[in-house]
């Protein structure tokens, strides 16, 4: 066990949606600091280094777009085995196995507009912080 920083970032649907406070209190329900945070304007610089591994994709265009759309709140979450909790709070990358309660389950039906974003390792957590939070 040890306490870990993740990024989290709250995706331009959930802004749009008005669900920042719901997601916000999941997070602090669960017991997790939020030890820094911003709303923010990505740019295609920003989303092409950030989904570095999805560029030759076809959805790439539309993850793009979608990430251009609007503000994002971009969060450093810290807590106990805080990387892999949050990915289990947050539900997995295919919303449509994505269970009740989870943040992804309860609030996303579209592959792309997944609402929230989430490191994926401690590697993944420390690079993203730096990109987002310098
Ligand atoms: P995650 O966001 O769960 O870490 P990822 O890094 O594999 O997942 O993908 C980044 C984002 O790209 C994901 O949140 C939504 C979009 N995406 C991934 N797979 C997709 C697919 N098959 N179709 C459409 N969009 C997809
Ligand atoms: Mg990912």
């Amino acid at each position: 066990m040890a306490v870990e920083q993740t990024y989290i970032m709250l995706k331009p649907d959930a802004i749009q949606r008005q669900l920042m406070g719901e997601i916000i209190s999941r997070i602090e329900r669960k017991g997790y600091q939020i030890v820094q945070a911003k709303l923010m304007d990505l740019d295609s610089e920003i989303i092409a280094n950030h989904y570095a591994h999805l560029l030759e994709q076809n959805f790439y265009p539309k993850l793009e777009a979608y990430m251009l759309s609007g503000p994002v709140f971009a969060m450093i979450v810290e807590g106990e085995e805080a990387i892999q909790g949050m990915r289990t709070l947050m539900g997995p990358t295919n919303v449509f196995e994505a269970m009740p309660g989870t943040i992804r389950g309860d609030f996303a039906t579209d592959l792309t507009y997944n609402t929230i974003h989430g490191s994926d390792s401690p590697e993944a957590a420390e690079i993203e912080i730096k990109r987002f939070f310098g």
